[in-house]
């Protein structure tokens, strides 16, 4: 039977077919998709972990116990969960433990865009990369039998487009015949102290050695002879890049980008005329073949930043542009919390309160964007505490009550509780926000261990922030209702004055939360457009539901009015506009 489906969706697929027994991961996109697919498959134990690094943890500990486990993070995940990776290709593996990094050239939904494999090479262990869903598919599949045939861990890489683009797929069955896990004692192996790492390090070198090798006779990589006046070295969605703009080119496709076929590159370099690499982000591959003494075109017309896309390769090759749509003419759409959103009140109250703001990631990092524009840093997962502690050391004491970190639940679950206990344990004055709106919301509203909630939507234990907090020795903990301008300003400007760490917990959840029982829309808000004096107040919380009808004269003035259909009923707005004329519609 053949299916469309997406990248992800044929990872989870693989997995399934190849008797894959338990998948893990935090959620990132491009690759959180995978993980809401194997839930449909019921012989996987599917489940999020807080983060990267346990969700890794879980799947190694899968492996050793004989099982097949798959392990799905994006690329910046990969650096939280590099410790257990880097001594992961030591041990091997006891069932075959497939680790996807799905990669986002052009940072269409990320911080950074790092080419995860570099990964593969620094902790030494295979990577492949598919060109499309059927690929997808199969080496995932085919990653288990690798992965206990050389012992060691696979990476898959994915990308973006990859990953949701979607191609046709030939379902297979799923495998039976795999041993039963069972428990087996292999210290020697398993414990990696100094003197069994020793013994495994050689081990890991040369089964790289092996791999590269064989690889000319792996499924995974194909040599194809046309044009031999251009030769063309790539791999994942660019092969299908170059199949488009440079059909009659000879193309050396890699399957398997760590270890390369050295043998099959040099076989293809002598075939060829000129030679080329093209791949998105580093020269990865085009390095190694320049370290073979291969003379290679790559990185002198592919650029290292961003995607590329059939357009930039036939500017590379300096080929005509094929005619494009008419260009439309589409509304600027910058991105913004969702109307009702409760991190939004917060933001006003920082913003009034010109507090020095450490950002997180999450939906709240749109508390950057104007009209609030009030975040002064992002970095990374769970960085907003440690970077509070780290400037108020340096600061002025008066500069000091002004810093506040702002951080979601599913974030501080991640990483940030260890910033905390650093924050409590060094005594730093900072406060620290934790919007916790019950979910985590910026992926796509995924469970996390506060929402009460597994992966398969079983009721489980709820991690009390508040408590958690105090465990850690916050003495100053306060909860309060984001949607209360008032009251949140007056909470966070009291905590900011207090010269010990303190929390304030917010406790509204997001709007578009799954579970009904827990958001409720209210009564939709409309402003009486004959008594608004057009002062603009409303829309300083820059609420997508608040529009500006422009007096339509030429001058500023105008009246605000609020779309139905995106109003919550949240109140937020009411509350700034004194002229009382907005209220809930009768
Ligand atoms: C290391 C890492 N893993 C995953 C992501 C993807 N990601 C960005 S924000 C986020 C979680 C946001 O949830 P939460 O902190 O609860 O904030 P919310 O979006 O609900 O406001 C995730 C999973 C990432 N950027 N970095």
């Amino acid at each position: 039977m053949k299916e469309i489906l997406s990248g992800n969706e044929a990872i989870a697929r693989g997995a399934y077919e190849a008797g894959c027994l338990v998948a893990c991961a935090y959620p990132g996109t491009p690759s959180t998709e995978i993980l809401e697919n194997t839930i449909k498959y019921k012989e996987i134990d599917s489940s999020w972990a807080p983060n990267e690094k346990v969700a890794l943890e879980v799947a190694i500990g899968a492996s050793f116990g004989g099982g097949r486990a798959l392990c799905t993070m994006k690329h910046v995940g990969v650096n939280v969960a590099a410790d257990p990776l880097f001594t992961l290709s030591y041990t091997g593996v006891r069932g075959g433990l497939v680790l996807v990094a799905a990669d986002d050239p052009e940072m269409h939904s990320s911080q950074n865009e790092q080419d995860s494999r570099n990964y593969a090479r620094f902790a030494k262990v295979p990577m492949l990369e598919p060109s499309d869903s059927r690929e997808c598919k199969e080496f995932t599949r085919l990653g288990f039998e690798l992965s206990e045939q050389y012992d060691s861990p696979v990476m898959l890489r994915s990308s973006t487009r990859i990953s949701h683009g979607k191609s046709l797929v030939e379902l297979g069955q799923r495998v039976t015949d795999l041993p039963l896990p069972k428990l087996e004692k292999n210290p020697s192996k398993l414990v990696m102290l100094p003197g069994n790492a020793r013994v495994r390090h050689p081990l890991v070198e040369q089964n790289l050695i092996n791999l590269s090798k064989a690889a000319a006779s792996l499924p995974f990589n194909r040599l194809e002879l046309r044009d031999t006046s251009i030769g063309i070295i790539t791999a994942g969605i660019c092969y299908q890049y170059v199949r488009e703009v440079l059909p009659n080119a000879s193309t050396l496709k890699l399957g398997m980008v760590y270890p390369l076929p050295h043998d099959l590159i040099r076989e293809f370099a002598a075939k060829v005329d000129t030679l080329y690499v093209i791949e998105e982000l580093d020269p990865f591959i085009e390095d190694q073949v320049k370290a073979m003494g291969i003379p290679v075109i790559g990185k002198e017309i592919i650029s290292l930043c961003g995607e590329l896309t059939p357009g930039r390769l036939r500017t590379a090759f300096g080929l005509p542009q094929t005619a494009a749509a008419p260009a439309e003419k589409m509304p600027g759409r910058p991105p913004n919390m969702c109307p009702g959103c409760p991190h939004r009140g917060v933001f006003y109250a920082l913003k009034q309160l010109r507090a020095y703001v450490t950002g997180d990631i999450g939906c709240y990092t749109l508390g950057f964007m104007p009209p609030l524009s009030a975040m002064d840093t992002c970095v990374c997962m769970g960085a907003s505490i440690g970077m509070a502690t780290g400037v108020t050391k340096v600061v002025a004491a008066e500069e000091k009550k002004k810093v506040v970190a702002v951080i979601g639940d599913s974030t501080f679950l991640h990483t940030g509780i260890n910033g905390l206990m650093d924050m409590v344990y060094n005594n730093s004055p900072a406060t620290v926000i934790i919007l916790d709106n019950s979910i985590t919301a910026m992926t796509g509203r995924q469970d996390n261990p506060a929402s009460g909630f597994t992966l398969m939507d079983n009721p489980t234990h709820a991690v009390n922030i508040p408590l958690l907090c105090k465990a850690v020795g916050v003495k100053h903990i306060r909860i309060v209702n984001p949607l209360d301008l008032e009251e949140t300003k007056r909470v966070i400007a009291e905590e900011m004055e207090h010269p010990e760490p303190s929390v304030i917990i917010t406790n509204k959840p997001c709007v578009l939360i799954k579970r009904e029982d827990v958001f409720q829309k209210g009564p939709v808000y409309a402003v009486d457009e004959e008594r608004c004096t057009g002062c603009r107040a409303c829309l300083k919380i820059g609420c997508p539901a608040i529009e500006w009808r422009a007096a339509g004269d030429g001058s500023r003035r105008g009246k605000a009015s609020i779309d139905p259909l995106l109003c919550t009923g949240c109140d937020v707005c009411r509350q700034l506009c004194k002229f009382d004329v907005i209220g809930s519609k009768p």
